[in-house]
């Protein structure tokens, strides 16, 4: 996969050389490049922004630096088998869809994801028109709060695709039972984990745990994904299809 970013806090992207992402991309699954916008700005102070239309605070990201931005960016698209891969354009901004593990799935999938987080009172909408007209664009938000730019998000959406491409994670079942996956546990939370020592400050592991019953240990770990989705996600519960529940789980 190939993910371009086009920001002016290059350096605020440094993590993606790190850990997961960063071991992704030492692998060669991860084709990451971060470039400058500032760039594709021409005057003598690089200027990216100016005062809004219409009045109001802050200030608006400019057309022009963003549309050269885009245009060089797209037009060295990754090798795809035989012909060029389509790119998915992502704008992160607190006005956007949802960013879901739904979603994360579907960009995992494609070959090229062209990233644009915007500081200030965001890009200049035109930009998002053109490209909007002649690509697969999305504006996506990452949770219900304001953060001062778009560059955090760009982290925490390339995390969590990349840890969803093949060889990335040591283990191919590591994503079976995420919190938010569906199938066996049904969109539920994950319940809490133990390990070594078996008593710690004189707390115990749950005994059912060592018991090396099978069942047992799956009946207990599904109550207590149960559990902590009613007290932490009711909204989740709620959501839940009845047939997504077996018979033991209403006993209990
Ligand atoms: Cl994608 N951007 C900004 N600036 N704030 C956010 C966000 C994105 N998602 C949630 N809050």
């Amino acid at each position: 996969m190939r993910i371009d970013v086009v920001t002016i806090f290059p350096e605020y992207l440094e993590p993606l050389n790190v850990s997961l992402v960063g071991k992704a991309r030492a692998r060669g699954r991860l084709d990451v490049r971060v470039h400058d916008l500032r760039g594709w700005a021409h005057d003598r102070h690089h200027t990216v922004d100016d005062t809004p239309y219409g009045g109001g605070p802050g200030m608006v990201m400019k057309p022009e630096p963003w549309g050269e931005a885009l245009d060089a960016v797209l037009s060295d698209p990754p090798r795809e088998g035989e012909g060029a891969a389509e790119p998915v354009v992502i704008v992160p901004t607190p006005s956007g869809r949802p960013f879901t593990q739904e979603l994360a799935v579907e960009l995992a999938a494609a070959p090229w994801l062209v990233f644009t987080p915007a500081r200030y009172e965001g890009i200049d909408g035109r930009v998002m028109e053109e490209y909007g007209a002649r690509l697969d664009l999305r504006e996506l938000s990452i949770g219900d709060y304001v953060l001062a730019g778009g560059e955090a998000p760009v982290l925490v959406m390339v995390e969590a695709i990349a840890r969803l491409l093949p060889g990335v994670l040591g283990n191919a079942d590591s994503h079976r039972d995420d919190s938010f996956a569906p199938g066996a546990m049904a969109g539920l939370l994950e319940g809490p984990v133990y390990t070594k020592p078996p008593e710690w400050r004189g707390r115990e592991v749950p005994e059912v745990l060592i018991s090396g019953h099978h069942g047992r240990i799956a009946r207990w770990r599904r109550d207590e994904a149960l559990r902590r989705t009613a007290l932490n996600r009711p909204d989740l519960l709620a959501r839940c299809a009845p047939e997504a529940l077996d018979r033991e789980d209403r006993a209990t």
